[in-house]
Order: structure tokens, then sequence, then C-alpha cells
């Protein structure tokens, strides 16, 4: 089994979290590199990690790997509530790739304009839901729901994205989980 990403994607991170205690292989991508890109349009034309391969069989998209992997290792499926977790997660996750990219094509993200202003407006009301669901103990248990959470708030601060102070429950959850051995050894840091 082989799992292709990058060190800092929180796409990736969560698989290769939940998948912490199996055997797979980890290849390290630049996706931006001319040989990353010539990997993918080998083998996944969505040019986009995290991507899987078992045996003959790819598969593109974390949601849909996870679901794979739930069958592969015959695990609970997620609850619809913990679907619902993972959308708002996903939602944040890709509200935030545009800006990053968008910034990285030096656009000037805070500008009125439409298309910045849906974005911030979704990422405020996301993770004030997301805090809200924390401090209700929605995550407390450490499943690919919460491991999900914990990577794109460590994914949003390590890349500077977006000011999570004012979100206690948020900061606290992810100073709890910061020394997990999962956690430290999936850093994007390192
Ligand atoms: N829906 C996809 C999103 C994956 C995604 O956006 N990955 C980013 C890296 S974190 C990527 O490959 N971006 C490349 C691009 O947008 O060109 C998933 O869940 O796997």
């Amino acid at each position: 089994m082989n799992l292709y990403g990058s060190n800092t994607s929180p796409y990736v991170r969560r698989l290769r979290v939940w998948l912490s205690n199996r055997e797979f292989n980890y290849i390290n991508i630049d996706i931006f590199s001319s040989d990353g890109r010539a990997l993918l349009k080998k083998k996944n034309p969505t040019l986009k990690i995290p991507m899987f391969e078992d045996g003959n069989q790819i598969v593109f998209d974390s949601n849909v790997i996870y679901r794979y992997l739930e069958e592969k290792f015959d695990t609970p499926h997620l609850t619809w509530d913990e679907e619902n977790q993972l959308t708002m997660i996903n939602a944040a996750s890709d509200s935030l790739i545009q800006l990053l990219l968008c910034d990285r094509s030096n656009l000037d993200t805070h500008a009125d304009i439409m298309f910045f202003k849906l974005q911030r407006e979704r990422l405020h009301e996301l993770f004030e839901e997301l805090d809200k669901q924390v401090d209700q103990g929605l995550f407390n248990n450490w499943n690919y729901a919460s491991i999900s959470l914990y990577c794109l708030i460590d994914w949003a601060e390590f890349r500077k994205l977006y000011d999570l102070k004012a979100f206690s429950h948020i900061n606290s959850f992810h100073a709890q989980h910061a020394k997990r051995p999962d956690i430290v050894a999936t850093d994007p840091r390192a």
C-alpha cells in the first residue's frame, strides 16, 4: 500500500495519522515540481494529493481513500454526524487552500472581492461551529473526524492562514493532542 502526499498537506496528514499503526509506504512528493507533476499525470488526472495505491487499485481523494480503508480494514463507518464534521473540516481546508494559492499568485486575499469574502465568511461560520462542537465534547474520541480537525487547525497555524485565537475550545483541543506520537511524527514543521 502506497500513500502519495506531501508533509505539509492536511489532507495527507490525517490519513498518515489514521494509518500510523498499520503497514504502508508513505511517498512524499513535491506536487509543484516537474517530477511530482509527471508522477501525478501518469496516475492521477486530478493532480491533487493524497493519492493511494493498493496493488493495481489507485484511489483519489482523501474521503474516498478513507472509505476504501474502512472497507479494507473492516473498521466502523463514520456516523452521519461525523460525516458532517468531516464535510465542515473539508470546507474549511478547501477555503484556506484557495486563499493560500491566491496569496501565492500575488493576489490580495484581503481585498473587498466576492470570492475572498465568501471564503472568509464560510471560515468564520465553520470555526464557530467546530469550536462549539469541541466544547460539547463531540470531538472527544480520537477518530478520523477529530484527527482531521487537528490536522486542519495545526496546518492553519503552521501556514499562518487564519487567526484562531478567539476559538478557545479549538485551541485547548490543539494543545491537548499536540504531544501525541502520531502527531509529532507527522509534524509539517519537521
Ligand atoms: N478533496 C481533496 C482535496 C485535496 C487537496 O486539495 N489537496 C491539495 C494539497 S493539500 C492539492 O493537491 N492541491 C493541488 C492543487 O490544488 O493544484 C481530498 O480530500 O483529497
